[in-house]
């Protein structure tokens, strides 16, 4: 049975739940329980867990009787459920300006998630012993394409901070962490990591789990050179 209160099931490192927590620290909400999962155990693959969240990735929200995952559009939900008057400036409603930070969205979900992707699951599956020139490369090419997003706009969608910096943020700062982002090749790219950095809520919300992270999968490819050698 659902049970009654609002729950998101979230990992500190995992950068995704990472965004929700920043905008749910941004609207005040702090009546949404957290419950940790860890996906290196599988503890998201239970058949309580699959019924709520079929795609068996954190973060996901169980609200009652209704439950997504992504994180993407788990922060649009909770946007658009729970943002004020004032929140507007996250998710404009000028047609054009929505769009384009729907398709920052997209690219953060379908591309800049995805070369991170490329080196967390050979890590964690004890393949990857240093990141190859080809993700290396990926990542590069995810640097060049936001530092020209941001060439046009200081955010990544308009003048003003919207829900597409949220959820880039906490992406891009461990690729940060994993290849930095070199502020001659992509100055515009590191003035926005600065300036995203220096929020509060990128503080309280996304810091620690991200050094936590890029910590974990440098060690983590550590451990799989010894493994390697041993064989
Ligand atoms: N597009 C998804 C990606 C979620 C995702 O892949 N999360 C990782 C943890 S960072 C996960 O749960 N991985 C487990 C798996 O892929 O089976 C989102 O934004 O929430």
């Amino acid at each position: 049975m659902r049970g009654e209160k609002t729950v998101l099931y979230k990992n500190d490192q995992s950068p995704p739940a990472r965004s929700v927590k920043m905008l749910m620290s941004l609207l005040g909400l702090n009546f949404i329980e957290q419950r940790d999962i860890n996906p290196l155990f599988r503890e998201q693959d239970t058949p309580e867990m699959r019924k709520k969240n079929p795609m068996r990735t954190i973060p996901f929200i169980d609200d009652g009787d209704f439950s997504l995952g992504d994180s993407h559009a788990i922060c649009l939900y909770l946007l658009e459920k729970y943002g004020k008057p004032e929140h507007e400036y996250l998710y404009p409603k000028d047609i054009k300006k929505r769009a384009t930070v729907n398709q920052r969205l997209f690219f953060d979900c379908g591309v800049v998630f995805q070369r991170l992707r490329a080196v967390m699951a050979p890590t964690y599956m004890g393949q990857m012993t240093e990141m190859p020139k080809e993700v290396i490369g990926g990542i590069r090419n995810a640097y060049g394409t936001l530092e020209a997003y941001l060439s046009e706009s200081v955010y990544l969608a308009d003048d003003v901070m919207t829900i597409a910096d949220i959820c880039t943020i906490s992406t891009v700062s461990s690729l940060d962490g994993l290849h930095p982002v070199d502020g001659k090749r992509y100055p515009k790219l590191r003035q926005w990591l600065t300036n995203m950095y220096a929020k509060d809520f990128v503080k309280e919300e996304n810091q620690q789990g991200c050094e936590d992270h890029v910590t974990y999968l440098f060690a983590a490819m550590e451990l799989n050179k010894q493994q390697k050698s041993k064989l």
